[in-house]
């Protein structure tokens, strides 16, 4: 019994320690909370295959995981710490302090954060200790003599009863310090349970109280009221049917609602740039670079509106890592030139305000018409999530290489200069998107009625665009598949095939060509280093 309530007393001193925690990252800022930091320098940390696996497994929930995980480890090690407080308590606040230097070395080493970021990991792990010391003293209180029978031989005089109530918390603490490990302590339970309550109360309250408080780095409200400048040049209006969502259930619709939209990235709280105070910093090989406010950006006469689809170079066959939006933001070339780009840079290093950099061809970001500087997604400002105020849009390249979020700061550099995020971990140093399919409905191993069905999908090759989709129902002929207009070249196009199914298993398989005649390969490949190829097959029943 005592063995389990030391345990529950490691655990609750922890759970105070990080409430504590949270309450200062409340004051200072959400990047300097220890679970932050720890689980953001995990991210760094973590070797590729198992981000890999991260991404594969458990997909767009990879951080909801990350931060669990770290929170188990927490646990098992608070459980630990509980149990050796039991034999020392010196021990068991060395424990803690262990606990928190790992907190302060993860929040002053984030590329971002300062020395004082270590704060909620000094105090919050102090203040476990005082209740760690608390939460024990009742588990080894010194032994209460049994009555002795009045005129025994021997009969120890009865000691003075223990008054609690008017013992006061230095005198307390004084005492649990000075106790030691001896034999043959009385387990106090009410007074541990007491106790216990009191940290529960002080875990609750320190740590929702520093979660409120994190709230007010959010930018949710200035987003809210930012109002977008009118492109000069307006997207092209869509062609008459242009999504044929409307009339296929289960096909991905054209544009995809922004909450909808796909998110990949490393940040485990998403950064708050507020836009009266953003700064957009130009340096390296440019002949006269500059600094641009976001009202710089918006009051530019060359705004322009574009529909892009993007893609996330770790998408699977068959995976759903891609998206469309009608983006607002002003040409990247327009930028690059009049800070007058020299001829000698072949990267921009692209950093975001949490120390991410991704590295883009200066060629593209220069010959990729719609190329841009992106403030607005689908009639709003960007969401937070994806990048709020400023983002990166290059067509035709993944993500990974030309899209990033938070963006603070372009450096013309050169791919011999610097090695940035991705490419130090081996993905290729340029990626041109690969001509893909995917199959939407039916759904994989789905039983429907046998009959007439559409079988429905989209295809993407940005810049080069979507020539032809062909279906292949149980290995039969390649059928040309009816495309929805092309809007742009950037754009993915869906596909539309009837089909009239025999009851029984099928398989159906879909390839696309590009606009420069490239079919899609049947050679399975990972997405790593470039981008996964092969063809998206399903299997499906009819009755
Ligand atoms: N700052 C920052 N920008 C980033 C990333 C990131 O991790 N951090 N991830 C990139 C990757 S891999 C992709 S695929 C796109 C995804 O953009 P989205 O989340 O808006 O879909 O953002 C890119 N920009
Ligand atoms: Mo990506």
């Amino acid at each position: 019994m005592r063995r389990v309530l030391a345990a529950l007393a490691g655990l609750l001193a922890a759970a105070v320690a990080l409430g504590v925690a949270e309450l200062v990252a409340g004051l200072i800022g959400r990047a300097s909370s220890p679970v932050v930091a720890v689980g953001d320098a995990a991210i760094t940390l973590t070797p590729e295959w198992a981000k890999d696996f991260a991404i594969r497994n458990f997909g767009e929930n990879d951080k909801i995981v990350l931060v669990g995980g770290v929170f188990v480890v927490i646990a098992l090690l608070a459980l630990a710490i509980g149990l050796v407080s039991l034999r020392s308590r010196l021990a068991g606040v060395l424990g803690l302090v262990v606990f928190g230097a790992v907190g302060v070395l993860a929040a002053v080493t984030r590329p971002v954060n300062g020395l004082l970021d270590g704060l909620p990991s000094v105090v919050g792990p102090l203040v476990g200790a005082v209740a760690l010391l608390f939460l024990i003293a009742p588990l080894v209180a010194p032994r209460t003599p049994a009555p002795a029978t009045p005129g025994a031989p021997g009969a120890a005089a009865p000691e003075a009863p223990r008054k609690h109530a008017d013992e006061t918390v230095m005198e307390q603490l004084r005492e649990v310090l000075a106790s030691g490990d001896r034999k043959g302590f009385a387990l106090d339970r009410r007074r541990f349970f007491l106790t216990s309550g009191v940290a529960v109360g002080a875990a609750v309250v320190t740590g929702g109280g520093g979660r409120l408080l994190q709230r007010r780095f959010s930018v949710a409200g200035d987003r809210a009221d930012l109002a977008l400048p009118t492109p000069s040049s307006a997207a092209p209006a869509l062609p008459a049917g242009a999504d044929l969502s409307t009339s296929t259930p289960g096909l991905t619709p054209l544009f995809t609602k922004n909450s909808d939209f796909y998110r990949v990235d490393t940040a485990i709280t998403v950064p708050q740039l507020s836009p009266s105070s953003y700064e957009l910093t130009l340096r390296g090989m440019f002949d006269s670079p500059r600094t641009y406010s976001l009202q710089d950006l918006f009051e530019r006469d060359d705004v322009i509106e574009r529909d892009i689809t993007l893609t996330c170079v770790s998408n699977e066959v068959g995976g759903t890592l891609a998206s469309t939006a009608r983006w607002i933001g002003v040409p990247l070339k327009n930028i690059l030139e009049e800070n007058g780009i020299q001829s000698g840079s072949d990267q921009l290093v692209c950093r975001s305000s949490d120390g991410m950099t991704i590295g883009t061809p200066t060629e593209s970001a220069l010959n990729v018409p719609d190329a841009m500087l992106a403030f607005g997604m689908n009639g709003e400002p960007l969401l937070v999530e994806h990048g709020f105020p400023v983002r990166m849009l290059v067509p035709g390249l993944y993500g990974y290489v030309s899209a990033c979020k938070w963006l603070t700061e372009i450096e013309a550099s050169t791919y011999d200069a610097f090695d940035v995020y991705w490419t130090a971990r081996d993905w290729a140093t340029d990626a041109p998107i690969k001509v893909f399919s995917r199959v939407d409905t039916p759904a994989p191993l789905g039983r429907f009625p046998a009959g007439r069905v559409a079988i429905a999908g989209v295809a993407w090759a940005q810049t080069r665009g979507i020539a032809s989709v062909e279906v292949q129902v149980d290995g039969g002929a390649f059928t040309p598949a009816q495309l929805s207009p092309e809007v742009n070249s950037d754009l993915w196009r869906q596909w539309v095939l009837p089909y009239d199914f025999a009851p029984g298993q099928h398989s159906i398989t879909v390839r696309a060509t590009d606009g420069d005649g490239t079919t899609q390969t049947t050679d399975r490949a990972r997405p790593k280093p470039n981008g996964a190829t092969g063809l998206h097959t399903i299997q499906v029943i009819t009755t």
